[in-house]
């Protein structure tokens, strides 16, 4: 069957790629379905979409902003209505089973819906003058034409965290989605145009980060760059824009912890790790990838955990019945093997899966076993390094503050979990924990968007997206309004 051609949207309008190149869409558990063909756009195609962008800034700034919450509040009903069909897509895009690509559209709906609201708000602030007869206040700004690199591992719940608070706060947008997964964000866009999107305000862009995302990191009319990706890829991004001066939000890598105590509660413990582990096929940057087991309960903890990590069922993420689904693409898969063998040879111990599924229904697409390694100590690079897939290692301790020490120890710091009944502990760890999340006796994973969202360290650079991201997408105007009739000079005329 012929697959459907997508075209970048640029300014209203559906163009191919100037050079005419093309990349296809694969299902990473099929091989044989090709989701559909998205152009390959390199610095022109990004010049047109930042022009179109910078054209339209000139009106959307000017759209009162309960009004550009509407078009959000709206978006977010449509991707109610379509979300069977978004998160059937994104299956194929990308791999992860329905159940998860169904909570991915859910976040952005989540997401329209919470920032609808903020149209609303996007507070500043009132403050006395020195002087008299004088008012002084701050507002927001929209800092005009923003540029959103997107990952594949959310397809869409990420770039509405990203676009829609860029959009309330009135700024115009071109987003280069993830070359493995851009059909969510051409539903996630049609979905904003479908609810009145003027043209222009929001452009697609498709191609590899190494063309067409640096075109957009470097191209010197886009005035701020929000990046979700490797923590070496941020580092890269960062660079580039510092040359001119451009603001950037890198929400990056992780090496995330659950920490089990004695005391907790066991089987609820397995069931976080086991979702914090495998669910997304490991492949969040929230993912439980190191758990640190209190010596008392080590050995149980880790027969069962094991048992049921064997007992996982792989395959298509379309299968109701799947719980594991494919790794999106050859390249995850070569980094889940070279991680095994890294380990293996600093001395862990395989105790469940490791390797590549390559046999039967599982030989069209790119699955790996989920894989459990034992015996990992805390200076092992296979406990200190992003794996991004379905490989976890159990590191033993043996006093809380041991579990906390080795929490820390490492150069991520995004999402850590505790697993205890004493409160004490747990509001210990709260404070203690070097990370921009904690859970007490909840996973790694599962992050809400109204809090904020992102990490310390080598995770992010200091911004927040979630209830914060209205920051980093407007910029502040002090405003001095003087009624006085006459000059008065601050820091003079009201000097004793
Ligand atoms: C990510 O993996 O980049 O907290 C984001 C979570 C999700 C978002 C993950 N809501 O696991």
């Amino acid at each position: 069957m012929a697959h459907p051609v997508f075209l970048n949207l640029i300014g209203g309008e559906r163009l191919s790629a100037r050079s005419g190149k093309t990349v296809l869409n694969l299902n990473p558990a099929d091989h044989d379905d090709v989701v559909g063909e998205f152009p390959a756009s390199g610095a022109e195609d990004v010049a047109l979409a930042v022009a179109a962008a910078k054209k339209a800034f000139a009106t959307w700034r000017l759209v009162p902003a309960p009004k550009r919450a509407e078009i959000l509040y709206r978006t977010g009903q449509l991707l109610q209505e379509r979300k069977e069909q978004y998160a059937h897509d994104m299956t194929r895009e990308m791999g992860k089973v329905l159940a998860e690509t169904r909570g991915d559209v859910q976040e952005a709906i989540d997401e329209a819906y919470y920032v609808a609201g903020e149209g609303r708000r996007l507070f500043g602030k009132t403050t006395p003058s020195e002087l008299q007869n004088k008012f002084a206040m701050s507002v927001r700004m929209p800092v005009g034409v923003v540029g959103l690199i997107t990952p594949w591992n959310f397809p869409m719940a990420i770039p509405s965290w990203k676009l829609f608070p860029a959009l309330v706060s009135g700024n115009t947008c071109v987003i280069k989605p993830a070359t493995d997964t851009p059909l969510s964000v051409y539903n996630l866009v049609q979905a904003l145009v479908d609810s009145g999107l003027p043209p222009g305000v929001v452009n697609i862009v498709s191609g590899s980060g190494s063309s067409a995302g640096t075109a957009l990191v470097e191209h010197p009319d886009v005035r701020a760059i929000s990046f979700t990706g490797s923590s070496e890829v941020g580092s890269l991004v960062a660079q580039r824009a510092a040359a001119t001066f451009k603001p950037v939000s890198l929400e990056m890598g992780g090496k995330n912890a659950q920490i089990v105590l004695d005391d907790a509660n066991l089987d609820l413990a397995l069931d976080g790790a086991l979702w914090g582990a495998f669910g997304t096929t490991g492949q969040r940057c929230t993912a439980t990838s190191r758990i640190l087991l209190q010596k008392g309960i080590a050995e149980e903890f880790i027969t069962k955990f094991v048992a049921r990590a064997k007992k996982l069922k792989i395959g298509n993420g379309l299968d109701e019945s799947v719980e594991v689904g494919p790794q999106v693409n050859a390249s995850q898969i070569e980094t889940s093997e070279k991680y095994v063998e890294i380990a293996l040879g600093e001395g862990a111990k395989l105790l469940a899966g490791g390797h590549a599924l390559t046999d039967g229904s599982y030989s069209k697409g790119t699955f790996f076993e989920p894989t459990v390694l034992g015996g990992v100590t805390p200076t092992m690079r296979i406990a200190r390094e992003e794996v991004f897939g379905p490989v976890v290692s159990l590191i033993e301790f043996d006093t809380y503050e041991q579990g906390i020490e080795i929490a820390n120890s490492i150069d991520y710091g995004l999402s850590t979990a505790l697993y205890t009944k004493d409160v004490n502990r747990a509001f210990a760890a709260i404070r203690d924990l070097e990370a921009g999340i904690t859970y007490i006796n909840a996973p790694t994973i599962g992050a809400e968007v109204h809090l904020p969202f992102g990490g310390v360290k080598h995770t992010g650079n200091g911004h927040r997206e979630g209830s914060e991201a209205i920051d980093f997408f407007t910029t502040w105007k002090a405003v001095y309004v003087d009624y006085s009739d006459k000059l008065q000079r601050a820091q003079i005329d009201n000097a004793e």
